[in-house]
């Protein structure tokens, strides 16, 4: 048996730190070669709901179905223990990631929204009594959101939220007076899905922890786009998705600290998760294995760490500040367009946008403007109480990833403006 030991091509690392060239990266993605609609380009301007794959991603998965696929952490035979490896090392590649002291803080999960429901779960389960408060914003994705809500019910608990302030920043002064003793938890996007604003988590869990409040980081859209180090923000637990870096559908990660996943049951019971089984109870495996019952998503986690690799080569920092480079642009040039209007204006964002149009509904726009090959997001987000306090029904949302480029921009700005001709003398 012969093992392909390099799967693929990592891009070169950009040591000098200087711009990413998107239309070179773009090579690496086969989708965004596609001319989709009659040989119009495609501009994928949805990178928030999932980015696209690079081939050494679809190669790491390709290659494990083809050379090694086997269970792992059972088998004894060879097959088993290159599975084994590798899924190891995509934990050891993701742990550095976010600079998690140690890889028993790694708990591999389906993704953000599992990982939530985990901590909802479990640490609710130990530390949230009645009368207890848990705080969170107003502009939370319903991953964080509906699970809070079925524990405060649950437990007899409190939900509060941090206010917003117009220009869609977190107004934290209110929120360190709104802090007591009964705030077990505090749980709080760090890079919102729909404004875009990037919130000072380091400033919050700070400020949680000195009442003695656990603090979770929904991290779904800032760990694809710039460097995240948990040990220097202080969070307790960090939640993401693979599919929004780069990765494969199906896998995420739960950071948590040690102690507290020392401290919190298991969430679902089964196979792996177990160290003794009588008739009658059981025993926990070591951290992280007590959270992941049952066989996991293999593939997945080896996709997440081909992903990793290709971050890394790049560079989180050039990745953020080419993003930033591009959302500058997107901003100037949506602004210029009469009757749109953009939701948010936080200084510090990332590469997402959210907008309305005067003349057109947020589904109909997104449908024309997919004519023109360019795909965007239409709807509440998953955001219904946040689209409540913006007065709108819906949105429309183009969001930028690493090979995203100034002429998809264009591409965008023109389909818009031939939307806007076409609905204000259509209807
Ligand atoms: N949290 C945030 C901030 C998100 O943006 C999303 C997904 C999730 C949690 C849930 O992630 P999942 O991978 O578990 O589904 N956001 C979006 C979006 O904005 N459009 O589609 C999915």
């Amino acid at each position: 048996m012969t093992h392909r030991t390099a799967i693929a091509q990592i891009p070169k690392a950009d040591t000098s730190r200087t711009r990413l060239d998107s239309h070179r990266l773009r090579r690496d993605f086969p989708l965004l070669q596609e001319a989709l609609h009659k040989g119009v380009p495609l501009a994928y301007l949805d990178n928030a709901a999932t980015t696209q794959k690079p081939m050494q991603v679809i190669e790491a998965l390709h290659e494990y179905y083809t050379s090694y696929n086997s269970n792992v952490h059972r088998a004894l035979h060879r097959l088993g223990e290159q599975a084994t490896l590798r899924f190891e090392e995509a934990r050891t590649k993701v742990a550095a990631f976010i600079g998690a002291p140690s890889t028993r803080s790694i708990v591999f999960t389906r993704g953000t929204t599992e990982s939530i429901n985990i901590v909802a779960h479990t640490l609710g389960r130990c530390r949230v009594q009645d009368g207890d408060i848990i705080m969170l914003t107003g502009m939370e994705h319903h991953s964080n959101l509906v699970p809070w809500q079925l524990l405060a019910k649950q437990r007899n608990a409190k939900l509060e939220f941090i206010p917003i302030c117009e220009d869609g920043t977190l107004d934290l002064d209110a929120f360190e007076s709104m802090l007591t003793e009964r705030v077990r938890l505090v749980s709080v996007t760090h890079m919102s899905n729909v404004l875009g604003t990037i919130h000072p988590v380091k400033r919050i869990v700070d400020s949680a922890h000195r009442v003695g409040a656990k603090v979770l980081i929904d991290g779904a859209q800032s760990v694809p786009h710039f460097p995240i180090d948990v040990e220097s923000i202080g969070c307790d637990f960090l939640a993401f998705s693979g599919h929004k870096m780069a990765g494969p559908t199906g896998i995420g990660v739960l950071y948590g600290k040690e102690e507290l996943l020392e401290e919190m049951p298991p969430f679902m019971g089964g196979g792996e998760m177990i160290s003794k089984v009588t008739l009658e109870s059981s025993t926990w495996a070591e951290l992280p294995y007590k959270f992941e019952a049952g066989t996991p998503h293999i593939a997945g986690a080896i996709g997440l760490g081909a992903a990793v690799d290709y971050l890394n080569a790049l560079g989180m920092d050039c990745i953020h500040q080419r993003e930033s480079e591009l959302t500058t642009y997107a901003l100037q040039k949506l602004g210029e367009i009469r009757g749109l209007r953009i939701l948010g204006c936080a200084p510090e964002r990332g590469g997402i946008i959210s907008f309305i149009m005067d003349a057109v509904h947020p589904h109909d726009l997104s449908q024309f403007v997919d004519q023109n090959g360019v795909a965007i997001r239409a709807g509440h987000m998953c955001c219904q109480p946040l689209m409540h306090i913006l007065g709108v029904q819906s949105v429309s949302r183009a969001s930028f990833y690493l090979y995203n480029t100034e002429e998809e921009v264009d591409q965008l700005i023109e389909a818009l403006d031939q939307a806007m001709r076409f609905f204000s003398n259509g209807i």
